[in-house]
């Protein structure tokens, strides 16, 4: 039995093949790591299978798998963790864009209580080598949408991660395209994981097989874990889903806060009514933020890390930009579009209902 199975997919590869299973083996013998080499392979057309034979006739823990239908490199992970048998799982690509010397860190944080771990090109200490504009661009839109369903992590469509394997046993993947951990952080079961950085480097040989369709594929396929959330209450996704609809409940009742002290301050106090409006809106933001600070955000790491002053004047600022976009989209709809003033105050408020959730959830309530 092996202590870790490393899942390498590969489609023609004859160049790195050879390189890539020693380096991971080297890594496992340097820090003793019982570790399995896992290829799998969509049925190349060059010497990549031949050469992965003649490894395994000097290695006992490298095995191949080749794959004659369904080509597609989700597919083959897929296929991998449902073959490999040990409790840890990690997948590598084969053209050394990730480096294999992080092995032994993913391994032990996944040791340390992680379910999954994930290599991040995003976060500090991250990065990319030699990748043109184009590819910039497709992946950087690629990662905000998957950061609207995972939030906390900053590169949740990364090719390089560590699951255990309780994860995926029984998680009804639908595994297409190139966004294999997008699909695991969706229908996988876990709690707890961790980012680490690495700069991803671009294959020195060989050709890159990224294509229009994969982009189609994606935005289904983000759209399909969402829906799966609906239906699924312990799926990630759900959790952020139920951030959002207390998020909501909150603003409601915000809205009360504000009419009720605007016609209290103004029918019985006798304030001058922008005066009134003014401190009915304040009163509305602290009202909002007690209750998202101990209901909507309760798990926050950011509790532990900064003060709740910190948090109430971050939590101000948004609401203030928030303000601004509401009643900018107000004018801009009524005033330019020509759009009845209602709904286009129906339309500002959504939109600043938006900006007030993601910009609070990424800076002033953090990483539950
Ligand atoms: N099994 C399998 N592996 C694939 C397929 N497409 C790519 N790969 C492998 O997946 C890894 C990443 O592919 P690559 O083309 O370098 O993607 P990029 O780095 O995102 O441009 C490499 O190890 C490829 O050999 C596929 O259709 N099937
Ligand atoms: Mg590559």
């Amino acid at each position: 039995m092996y202590d870790l199975t490393v899942i390498i997919p590969t489609f023609n590869e004859e160049a790195n093949i050879r390189n890539i299973v020693m380096a991971v083996d080297a890594v496992f013998y340097e820090h003793s790591i019982h570790g399995r080499i896992l290829v799998v392979d969509d049925n190349s057309s060059d010497g990549t299978i031949s050469i992965v034979n003649e490894l395994k006739g000097t290695k006992e823990n490298v095995e191949i798998l080749i794959r004659e239908k369904d080509h597609g490199l989700s597919q083959s992970v897929a296929e991998g963790f449902s073959h490999a048998v040990s409790d840890v799982f990690i997948v590598i690509d084969a053209d050394f864009s990730h480096p294999p010397v992080l092995i032994p860190w993913m391994y032990e944080e996944i040791r340390n209580g992680n379910d999954i771990v994930i290599g991040s090109r995003y976060m500090e200490g991250g990065g990319i080598r030699k990748w043109p504009l184009k590819r910039r661009v497709i992946s950087i839109g690629a990662t905000f949408l998957g950061r609207l369903l995972f939030p906390d992590i900053t590169d949740p469509v990364s090719g390089f991660f560590a699951i255990r394997k309780e994860v995926v046993d029984n998680a009804p993947l639908k595994p297409r395209g190139y966004k294999i951990l997008l699909e695991v952080l969706g229908k996988g079961t876990w709690k707890k994981e961790k980012e680490i950085p690495f700069e991803f480097v671009d294959r020195e040989t060989g050709a890159s097989k990224l294509k229009i369709k994969t982009i189609i594929e994606y935005a289904w396929q983000v759209l399909d874990i969402s829906l799966y959330s609906f239906t699924h209450h312990k799926s990630a996704a759900w959790r952020e889903w139920t951030k959002v609809f207390k998020f909501g409940i909150v603003g409601i009742s915000g809205i009360f806060v504000n009419m009720g002290v605007l016609y209290y301050l103004k029918e019985y106090v006798g304030l001058y009514y922008l005066i009134a409006g003014f401190l009915a809106i304040e009163l509305a933001i602290l009202n909002n933020f007690i209750w998202n600070d101990l209901w909507t955000f309760r798990q926050a790491y950011s509790l532990k890390l900064s003060s709740t002053w910190h948090r109430l004047i971050l939590f101000h600022a948004v609401s203030a930009g928030g303000l601004v976009i509401n009643m900018g989209i107000l004018y801009l709809f009524t005033s330019v579009f020509g759009v009845y003033y209602l709904l286009s105050n129906l339309i500002g408020i959504l939109i600043g209902f938006i900006w007030n959730f993601f910009v609070n959830r990424r800076i002033t309530w953090i990483r539950p």
